[in-house]
């Protein structure tokens, strides 16, 4: 048993996904508030555990340290197979499940970063950039949903609680096509049924 863990988190960060994430586990857990600071100084407690000073940050009962919401992610669903939240190692799904868990943070992040914090500078060059352009990085998510109720095989897996946080901020911040977007706003809706979505996203 994965034993006892502990989320350093702030409710205003990436730290939900990984909060939504335990929830989806059923994993036993506290969570460790982290404090930001608008003087950027950052919360010693954070920065006594991972360095780089952000959340979300996962520290395991024998005190192993696990940072980037994928890896996170990832950890938790091998931790408790029973909650078959990954298809098997080394299955086919398994493929596409690495696949859309390393496209959020590769491709739909940075995307939507570009996109909302450069809107008066050209697009950077999509040949030289990971995630091509923000079109193409939506298209594609359309694409991997259209007539899916999930990313993969036929029920919620972390992909899902990675993809469907990501649009779920991507659409808070008002990121161009995510609104409008039947498709993704279907697939948000049905995450957002779910009760370990409404225990960490819903406050
Ligand atoms: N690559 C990291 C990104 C984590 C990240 O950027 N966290 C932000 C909040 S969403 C943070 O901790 N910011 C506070 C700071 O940098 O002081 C991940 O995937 O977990």
């Amino acid at each position: 048993m994965p034993g006892r863990l502990k989320l350093y988190h702030n409710p205003q960060s990436r730290a939900v996904t990984a909060h939504w994430m335990l929830e989806e586990a059923g994993a036993d857990y506290d969570l460790v508030p982290v404090e930001f600071r608008e003087d950027g100084t950052r919360d010693p407690k954070i920065l006594a555990v991972n360095p780089m000073g952000k959340v979300p940050t996962l520290v395991l009962e024998d005190g192993t340290v696990v940072t980037e919401v994928p890896a996170i992610l990832a950890w938790v669903a091998d931790a408790y197979p029973e909650k078959n939240l990954a298809p098997a190692p080394g299955s086919p799904e398994r493929g596409s499940y690495y696949r859309w868990l390393f496209f959020v943070g590769s491709c739909f992040e940075p995307a939507l970063i570009e996109r909302m914090m450069r809107q008066d500078a050209e697009p950077l060059p999509k040949m030289m950039v990971g995630w091509s352009s923000y079109d193409d990085v939506i298209d594609t998510v359309e694409g991997a949903l259209k007539g899916r109720e999930f990313l993969v095989g036929d029920h919620c897996t972390a992909a899902d609680v990675y993809m469907g946080a990501g649009l779920w901020w991507g659409g808070m911040f008002k990121g161009p096509r995510i609104l409008e977007s039947e498709i993704i706003q279907g697939y948000i809706a049905r995450l957002a049924e779910r009760p370990a979505f409404q225990r960490a996203m819903g406050g």
